[in-house]
């Protein structure tokens, strides 16, 4: 069947799509918002952000596709039950959290920022050290991301424990589920993953209690989103001493305040919600693929469940 697809976002982004849509798959039509010639033809939007009015501009839209993994940039309750929302499954988005993750608990479980800090007094100070064996990685969410980023920590040798909401069987790690399996998850973690998406049910969960719960000297990883970190609990936890370090990529504010304390705190490092970026390249081809998919009325990959909300 034809499709009519609309895209918003970087103008550049979308000419190289409409290009590449041109040349593979003719019977879609591309147009870069807001230039619409028809809004009632409109069937698939595509976007990180949508447009305003979309849902009595575009009244006849069938499909709602994020062009990166997690779909809370939307008001999911307020978009038709009917429409499909989808996110972006691909495989470079994965790599680059993987790399990113693997980066992150290096540079917890080598002391990096520790050191960076000593660098800066000209001060030649061995810490104590242990092996990537002697550290356990526990990932909350278990999902594609999180279980691309064990295997990935696991071959460079750490334990690795992961959580998630249903329960699952993963080779060579033990797996928790549920609020009734967070404490002994949480209680035998050293380096703690966020990569959870931003739900109801994950939105502050990682508060003082919680996080109380890891074992001294504790350090946590967020690349999941701003809004499942209780930020005022975690520095207090870093300044009392519970917590040994921070890593955070996303921010319940983006970009993150010039005068926020974090920036300035010698036991967090900050990077600017970049773990994993789309590439567009890479994401035009999974688009595409899931695009004839759509066309040719077959199951699209990515489809969120709207009751999960993720
Ligand atoms: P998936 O949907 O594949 O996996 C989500 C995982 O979280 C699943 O294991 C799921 O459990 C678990 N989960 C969800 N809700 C709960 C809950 N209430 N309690 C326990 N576990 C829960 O998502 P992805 O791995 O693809 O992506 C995860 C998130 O990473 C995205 O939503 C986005 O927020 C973030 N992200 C951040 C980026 C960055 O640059 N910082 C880039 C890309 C993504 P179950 O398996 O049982 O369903
Ligand atoms: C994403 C992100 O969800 O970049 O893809 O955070």
């Amino acid at each position: 069947m034809s499709i009519n697809i609309l895209y918003r976002g970087p103008r550049d982004r979308g000419q190289r799509w409409q290009a590449l849509f041109a040349s593979t798959l003719p019977e879609a039509n591309w147009e870069n918002w807001p230039e619409v010639i028809d809004p009632l033809k409109v069937d698939v939007l595509i976007a990180w952000k949508l447009p305003r009015n979309y849902q009595t501009d575009y009244p006849n839209l069938q499909v709602i596709y994020s062009v990166g993994a997690g779909v809370d940039q939307f008001d999911l309750a307020n978009i038709p039950e009917y429409v499909q929302v989808v996110r972006m499954l691909d495989p470079t988005i994965t790599q680059m959290m993987t790399e990113y993750i693997l980066m992150a608990a290096l540079t917890i479980h080598r002391d990096t920022i520790a050191y960076r800090n000593l660098q800066n007094k000209a001060q030649w100070l061995a810490l104590p050290a242990c092996t990537t064996a002697q550290r356990t990685v526990g990932i909350m969410g278990m999902g594609n991301l999180g279980q691309a980023a064990a295997q990935c920590l696991k071959s460079n040798g750490f334990n690795l424990l992961g959580w998630s909401r249903t329960a699952k069987a993963i080779e060579a790690m033990d797996c928790f589920h549920g609020r009734e399996q967070l404490e002994p998850f949480l209680s035998q973690t050293d380096i703690l993953i966020c990569l959870l998406p931003l739900t109801e049910l994950t939105k502050g969960l990682l508060n003082r209690d919680i996080l109380s719960l890891l074992p001294p000297n504790a350090s946590v990883i967020n690349v999941g989103r701003g809004e499942q970190l209780v930020v005022d609990d975690l520095l207090a936890l870093l300044d009392n001493g519970h917590l040994n370090y921070a890593v955070l990529d996303v921010f319940e504010q983006e970009p993150l305040e010039e005068q926020h304390p974090l920036w300035r705190h010698p036991k967090v490092l900050i990077t600017p919600h970049i773990a994993a970026v789309t590439q567009t390249q890479s994401a035009g081809e999974t688009l595409l693929a899931n695009m004839k998919q759509y066309a040719n009325q077959q199951p699209m990959t990515g489809v969120v469940d709207r009751q999960r909300g993720y």
